[in-house]
């Protein structure tokens, strides 16, 4: 381990491994070398100008996506510091840019590092895996740079002109040899700079795309913070009280919380720890829930809104609706869980807890009107959750008396073993029909879905058990819904959602992600659902073996290699296929189920935020919105980072 010395701390630059290492295994710093791993990059890089904004520098932050996928981050901070170190002739910024892990602790404990992406692994990794990174700084009355290539000095930072501002400019192209892919998708950096100026009040994020000729710009600037952030989420939605209910604490131990009610069904909880969003919650969040629970309690209690004698409300009963976003930061965080998003430090459960307590009850009493609201809803939801709990017994028992607990309609498969076995849920009986005569029996089992489409946004639990298109979905799944789900029970591995690529089936499509999304979201999360792409032309030509194309450029790709070997568009019959049931059962095996050929899309939680705007919007109660979306955006599947 080397050690450097420096005026800024640098002996505490532990140089762990060389740059080398990252190239060799990108996949151990950034998560994965595909898209996701791409926008890492981004991030990382701004998370530093990001820290210089929280440390109390910087003001402005402008991205940009240039034309060739170059990717440039200014900030208007100190500028990263430029001197030189006598011994190893090596200047702080070129530092941070070529050795790993460096940058972590500068600045002594008032300038600890609480931003970070989630593998917080600092600016060498971008530069290691970009072709080319060019790092401008202004600072001390000069302008400075330093080039690299591959994560190599080609130039060593040197002054190239003077100047009275202060901050630094990065740009850098992503190393084709690594990525998958180097095509920035604008809409996701636009989601996660929004997020990051919710989370850094006042900050100004600008990001811009100037790759097209019509170029797509977006700036956030947040002097609300979370109350932003919650009101954001909540737009579409219609409110029980008009502003969100905030509580922040400044100092050592930073937290912020802003909640708001609504008159959805769902709970929406975002929860972050030093600007991470901590997906599998941890103890931040626990703290927060207990003390909801108590504090509302405790309030109807005392104004008699429940009697004495009344069963306290459950924690569920009381978070039904609530919209609420909590941001922490914690010196040294402990990450658990699968993808290391869970909070473990024990600590920090009392402490948020402590401040809600106090702050909430507070708030409560200042504004009985907006407690009685609240309130009411949660009595409602305790009294339909009994309601629930009864339909779930009456199904419980029915099922139990008869021979089969399956729905009539499902054609299992004939392994139990739910990794291997997967569940086709199709519209549809004819489509239904062709699935079941060409699936592979041994693992594949059909489940055609009738009966009358429910509107899950505008239903409780009970409602849901009583319907006849969903219960049969609960029960082919075996694992239960809503705070009963239990992933270990689930029968099938994969939850495959085949429908046809028109409107019709992008309803049906629509209505069960939503149904995943609110009453079996660990379904999403653990990776278990999927959407089958059937293929929307055919191409045949005698004597050739049938082409299939999934999309429209896959149709244009093929035709052009079909020319390429002297084989001309008009030689070719083309067949358009409007629906699934146009497939005869060996097609739909061949082309749609078939795991050597078929095509499956994950559906991710990757973006939460979004899908949950967009199930607001597309299942919700406002109607205007939801037709300017549905016109605006017709290929919504893809926002959702399926
Ligand atoms: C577009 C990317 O990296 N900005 C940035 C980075 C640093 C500073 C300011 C900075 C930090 C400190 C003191 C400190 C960094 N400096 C270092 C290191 N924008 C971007 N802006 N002065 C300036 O932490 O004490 C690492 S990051 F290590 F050199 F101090």
């Amino acid at each position: 381990m080397e050690k450097y010395e420096h005026e800024y701390n640098a002996d505490q630059i532990q140089v762990l491994e060389g740059l080398e290492a990252v190239r060799k295994r990108p996949g151990m710093y950034i998560g994965s070398v595909s898209i996701r791993g791409l926008h890492h990059l981004v991030y990382e890089i701004v998370d530093n100008a990001v820290d210089e904004a929280l440390a109390g520098y910087c003001k402005n932050i402008h991205v940009t996506i240039e034309p060739g996928n170059i990717i440039k981050v200014e900030d208007d901070g100190r500028g990263i510091p430029v001197d030189i170190h006598p011994k190893t002739k090596i200047s702080a910024a070129e530092t941070v840019y070529t050795k790993l892990h460096a940058g972590g602790k500068f600045g002594g404990d008032s300038g600890y590092k609480v931003s970070g992406g989630l593998h917080g692994v600092g600016a060498s990794v971008v530069n290691a895996l970009s072709e080319w990174t060019e790092v401008t700084i202004q600072r001390d009355g000069g302008i400075f740079q330093m080039k690299f290539e591959r994560g190599k000095v080609v130039e060593s930072l040197k002054r190239i002109g003077n100047s009275e501002k202060t901050g630094t400019t990065v740009r850098f192209l992503a190393d084709s040899t690594i990525f998958e892919t180097l095509e920035y998708e604008y809409e996701v950096l636009e989601n996660r700079f929004r997020e990051m100026a919710f989370l850094t009040k006042g900050l100004n994020i600008t990001i811009e795309d100037t790759r097209e000729e019509t170029p797509k710009k977006a700036n956030f600037c947040f002097e609300g913070g979370l109350k932003s952030f919650v009101e954001y989420l909540n737009k579409n939605k219609e409110k029980l009280h008009p502003t969100p209910i905030y509580m922040e604490k400044e100092g050592d131990f930073p937290i912020e919380i802003a909640i708001q009610y609504t008159s959805a069904y769902s709970e929406n909880m975002y929860s972050f720890v030093n600007n991470i969003n901590t997906v599998e919650g941890g103890t931040h969040l626990e703290g927060f829930k207990r003390s909801l629970t108590k504090v509302f309690n405790d309030y109807a209690k005392s104004h008699n809104i429940l009697k004495e004698k009344d069963n306290n409300l459950t924690g569920d009963d009381i978070r039904e609706g609530i919209t609420a976003v909590i941001s922490v930061k914690v010196k040294e965080p402990q990450f658990e869980g699968q993808t290391k998003t869970k909070l473990g430090n024990s600590e920090v459960a009392g402490i948020v807890q402590t401040l809600m307590n106090e702050k909430l009850a507070e708030f409560l009493e200042e504004n009985p009107n907006v407690a009685k609201a609240i309130l009411e809803k949660c009595v409602s939801a305790s009294k339909a959750r009994e309601a629930a709990r009864k339909a779930r017994e009456l199904v419980r028992r029915k099922s139990a008396l008869e021979t089969t607990t399956l729905p009539g309609k499902l054609a299992d498969c004939s392994s139990k073993n739910p990794e291997e076995c997967e569940v086709y849920i199709v519209e549809g009986d004819s489509a239904g029909g062709s699935a079941k005569q060409g699936r592979d029996r041994r693992y594949q089992a059909i489940l055609p879905l009738w009966g009358k489409m429910l509107n899950v946004e505008k239903a409780r639990a009970d409602k849901i058990y009583g319907n006849d298109k969903l219960n049969p979905v609960i029960i082919a799944v075996g694992a239960g819904i809503g705070a009963d789900f239990d992933i270990t029970k689930i029968r099938y591995g994969k939850v495959i959602i085949m429908a046809d690529a028109d409107v019709d089936g992008a309803h049906i499509r629509t209505l069960l992600l939503t149904f995943f999304f609110r009453y079996m979201r660990p379904l999403i999360e653990n990776g278990n659902v999927y959407l089958a792409q059937p293929p929307l032309y055919k191409l045949s030509k005698k004597g050739m073996e049938d082409i299939y194309c999934y999309t429209d450029e896959d149709l244009q790709r093929n035709y052009k290699e079909l020319e390429e070997k002297g084989i001309q568009r008009d030689q070719l019959g083309l067949q358009r296929y409007k629906g699934l049931g146009e497939m005869n059962p060996e097609q739909l095996w061949e082309t749609t189920m078939n795991p050597e050929n078929r095509i499956l899309i994950k559906v991710t939680m990757e973006d939460a935020i979004k899908a949950d705007e967009i199930f607001t919007l597309l299942m919700g109660d406002e109607v205007e919105p939801r037709r300017e979306f549905i016109q605006a955006n017709a290929k919504y599947v893809k926002n959702l980072d399926i």
